[in-house]
Formats: C-alpha cells, structure tokens, sequence
C-alpha cells in the first residue's frame, strides 16, 4: 500500500448533468481526502496537454472539444485531487471502465456515460491511471498553492512583474 495523489475530472457533460455532488459522494466510499479543488476554464492548450498521449488518434479533435465543453455549451471542469493509501485504483474502480457501454453499471461511467453518436465516450470523469500520470496531471491542473499539502517538491518564487486581478 502506498500513500498516493490522483486527480479526479467532473466532465462539461457531469456539469451539465448536475451530477458532481453524486460523484463525490460516490467517491467518498473510497474514504480518500480531497486535498485540492478549483473550477477551471478549459482552453485548448490545456486539453491538449491532457491528453497528448490521445494525439493522433480518430476520436482525438472531438475529444479535445469535450473536454474544452465545446459539445455542452459550458467551459467548465470541475478538478479535485484526492490523496489515501492507493488513491488511484480505489478512485478508478469506483469511475469505472473508459468505455461507458462496457463500465460496470453501477459504477460512476457505467451508471451515467454514453457514446455519442459520432463515437466520443462522454464518461462523465476522468480519473488518473498511474502515478506517473497523476504526477504530470496534478501539476498540469494545479500550482502547489492551490493544493494543502507539499506533495511535489516545489520553490518560492518573487515575481513583481505579473499581471493579475484583484477585488475592487
Ligand atoms: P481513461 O479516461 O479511462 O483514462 P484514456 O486515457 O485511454 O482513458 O482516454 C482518455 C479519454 O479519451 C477517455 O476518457 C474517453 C476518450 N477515449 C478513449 N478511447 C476512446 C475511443 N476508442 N473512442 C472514443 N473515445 C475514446
Ligand atoms: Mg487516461
């Protein structure tokens, strides 16, 4: 058993269903602790990045535009990262298989995917699948302010030059 992060995805189409409160209650039953959230704003260079292993692939383009929410007029993706004893199969296990049609029914993908009709799986979440990939997701979605535990080693930076927003 290892102490281990994953990062969890509520889908534009999980949003749009209104169902991010039934997946974490389902993800609860893995007893993991949520060590970071935010709501994020999909741009393109972000889903590449996601999923350049996908590149190349038929289903890869309108997979991008899934996960921008682009196919549900939404630009959101809800992102968690969850850390326990074998977070990463535990999460998996309750997401269920890629394909919708052959998840488990009642996992989360099982109970509540589909396949559109030109072949993208909308499986509701994503779910990280090793280490490795938790490891290069977690940092691709979160900076390490943004999550309450020192997982990754990281450094402090002084930056006077960027430009943000404040509340006025
Ligand atoms: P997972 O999300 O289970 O880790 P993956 O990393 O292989 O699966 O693929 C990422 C996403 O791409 C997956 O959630 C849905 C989509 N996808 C994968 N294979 C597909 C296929 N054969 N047809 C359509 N969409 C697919
Ligand atoms: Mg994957």
């Amino acid at each position: 058993m290892a102490l281990e992060q994953t990062l969890v995805l509520v889908k534009p189409d999980g949003l749009k269903k209104s169902l991010t409160g039934n997946i974490l209650s389902r993800l609860s039953e893995a007893k993991l602790v949520i060590i970071g959230a935010r709501v994020v704003n999909v741009s393109r260079e972000l889903a590449e990045t996601h999923y350049e292993h996908l590149q190349g692939r038929p289903f890869f383009e309108e997979l991008i535009q899934y996960i921008m929410g682009d196919l549900h007029s939404t630009h959101r993706v809800a992102a968690f990262v969850y850390q326990g004893e074998d977070a990463i199969q535990k999460i998996r296990d309750i997401v269920g298989d890629t394909n919708p049609e052959n998840a488990n029914p009642v996992s989360i993908r099982g109970a509540y995917g589909r396949i559109t009709t030109s072949g993208v799986f909308e499986n509701v979440v994503h779910a990280s699948s090793s280490s490795e990939d938790a490891e290069k997701e977690i940092k691709l979605w979160f900076g390490p302010d943004e999550i309450v535990e020192d997982i990754y080693p990281s450094r402090e930076v002084m930056r006077s030059e960027v430009r943000m927003r404040e509340w006025v």
